[in-house]
């Protein structure tokens, strides 16, 4: 605790006087804490009951150990997460989903409403990971999603936490594998991973997660001649978010544009179609009038109404569903476990 509470004055200090105080007096600042905080052990017996028990505080420290650069966090977050796992025993089913997209098409819009509807109407607790970009100088997060999702973040069942990229490549945290599996083992059962979509980040969260839903904007329809393509093959669902307002019509255009380029690709799994949505975040449903009023003003197909995302979460369950039934979800679970395995900067700590 008071290395903890040691570590964020030092922090504090180090950002308010950076030009004020000498560096040799910094060095003499940081050791003092450095030896005063040295002889507190951490009790990862009871760190690891706190964290099981769903205890806020303990998963967000766990969470800050994980993340953490130096060696001996991560050493500690893996022996933590070691514990973690046996207590926890079997976890329930959980559901990791990531929600890609360009910057402001509107995913934390989605998932704040995704979240209220999981937590509220479903009575299941929800972990939101929004991955940041990191800024290159100073090793923060340039967004703060957490402040974005205000109403999310208030609901007892919800834990929103931004977690900077750390400067990865894709933009993907370097540790959202164990983050996820450290929020599954504090009972969160569905884990919503949101990242930035730059370039081929998506790729590297697709990884991460059971299940990809890609976000576009209406007008997007060019994105596909260029990088966005290969993302196509990645996700689960495409979602053309802002289909609403003057952007109607142009959203309807993109979906068609999406369904033509799905059609050409082969798919990912042989009994899942990657369905284009059409959505709303800010209107529930369009009504039957103005679907009229579209098909006769445009020739693209209306087939798919303007839904909400409470719709589209109905969409993900079905393919929860399927990916549990044929067996899909277990055999990339376990792929991932790997993966973690491969990358892991303490391997040999979870082997
Ligand atoms: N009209 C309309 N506006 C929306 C919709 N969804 C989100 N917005 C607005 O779009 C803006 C950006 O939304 P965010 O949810 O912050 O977008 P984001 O993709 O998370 O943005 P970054 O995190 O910066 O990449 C906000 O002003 C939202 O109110 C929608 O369905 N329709
Ligand atoms: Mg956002």
């Amino acid at each position: 605790m008071l290395r903890l509470v040691g570590g964020q004055i030092w922090c504090y200090l180090k950002e308010r006087y950076r030009n004020v105080v000498p560096h040799y007096s910094c060095r003499w600042l940081s050791s003092t804490l450095e030896l005063r905080t040295d002889n507190t052990k951490l009790d990862l017996e009871q760190f690891s009951r706190d964290v099981v028990a769903g205890k806020t505080y303990a998963l967000a420290r766990a969470i800050t150990l994980a993340e953490s650069r130096k060696l001996e966090h991560s050493q500690l977050a893996a022996e933590l997460l070691d514990r973690c796992i046996a207590l926890r025993g079997s976890t329930k089913e959980t559901f990791r989903v990531g929600i890609s997209g360009s910057p402001g098409v509107g995913k934390s819009t989605f998932i704040e409403s995704l979240g209220c509807h999981i937590t509220r109407d479903l009575n299941k607790k929800v972990a939101v990971l929004a991955v940041d970009p990191s800024s290159i100088i100073r090793g923060g997060s340039i967004l703060g999603d957490k402040t974005r999702m205000n109403k999310l973040a208030t609901e007892p069942n919800a834990y929103v936490r931004p977690s900077p990229s750390g400067g990865t490549w894709g933009g993907l945290a370097r540790h959202t594998d164990e983050v996820i599996t450290l929020c599954e083992t504090a009972g969160y059962e569905v884990i919503l991973v949101e990242t930035v979509g730059v370039g081929q980040s998506e790729a590297a969260v697709a990884d991460a997660v059971d299940m990809l839903i890609l976000l576009v904007s209406p007008g997007a329809g060019d994105e596909l001649q260029g990088s966005k393509k290969g993302i196509l093959e990645l996700a689960d669902i495409v979602v053309v978010n802002r289909a609403d307002g003057s952007t109607k019509l142009m959203a309807a255009k993109t979906r068609q544009e999406y369904l033509s380029a799905i059609e050409l690709q082969q798919p990912r799994l042989s009994f899942w179609k990657t369905p284009v949505l059409l959505c709303s975040c800010i209107e529930k449903k369009m009504e039957p009038n103005a679907a009229q009023e579209m098909s006769s003003e445009d020739h693209w197909s209306t087939s798919s109404p303007i839904l909400s995302p409470v719709d589209i979460w109905k969409e993900a369950t079905q393919f929860h569903q399927l990916i549990t039934q044929n067996g899909v979800l277990t055999a990339e679970r376990v792929s991932k476990i790997y993966i973690i395995l491969r990358l892991s900067p303490y391997q040999h700590r979870i082997i």
